[in-house]
């Protein structure tokens, strides 16, 4: 369908008096406007492509295959500081345990699994190695908990903005997380 509207542009009357005076040398000479439409072509492939995965996202078949619905994300701002804590509520929809080995960011240069406990009255954050999710239940990472912990902000966070987390399962499979950013005292 695309290659047949792309034949119909080379076709363009001025053009083709321009790019193709006679002769066989001159026939195989890459003409510019079919070049075009040929791009065109690949660009309209790549867009029929694109919207054709966007319907089966939105499909019910297709969202089943995400194990964990997330809610409530949020991050902690804190100006002037170059790292933050995100917290949200992770839930297992599927009869087996889901294991989050990893969090990333685009925001952030890296962002680790921390665990807050209180020591001798002192809160201290150590790293949780993997978040592991039990079938069908919630794990909540919330203030004086686990959390994931930015570091390294690219720039900084202002109050009320979206910032995408992406939990990476073992396995390799990803989850999208956009999180707000909610004020210092948040809770
Ligand atoms: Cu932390």
């Amino acid at each position: 369908m695309e290659v047949r509207r792309g034949t119909k542009y080379a076709r363009a009357p001025i053009r083709r008096a321009k790019q193709r005076p006679s002769g066989i040398m001159a026939r195989r000479k890459p003409d510019p406007a079919s070049h075009l439409a040929g791009e065109l072509a690949v660009k309209l492939t790549a867009f029929v492509v694109r919207a054709f995965l966007c319907a089966l996202g939105a499909s019910p078949a297709l969202a089943q295959s995400v194990p964990l619905v997330v809610q409530d994300a949020w991050i902690r701002g804190a100006p002037g500081a170059d790292v933050a804590a995100a917290y949200l509520s992770v839930h297992n929809v599927t009869a087996t345990p889901v294991t989050i080995s990893s969090v990333s960011s685009p925001t952030a240069a890296h962002v680790m699994i921390h665990e807050t406990s209180v020591e001798n009255g002192q809160s201290r954050m150590r790293p949780h190695e993997r978040l592991v999710v039990p079938a069908g239940q919630t794990v909540k990472l919330q203030p004086g908990g686990v959390h994931g912990m930015l570091q390294g902000l690219k720039r900084p966070l202002t109050v009320g903005e979206q910032v995408p987390l992406v939990l990476v399962l073992a396995g390799g499979s990803t989850v999208q997380v956009t999180a707000t950013v909610r004020p210092l005292n948040a809770e």
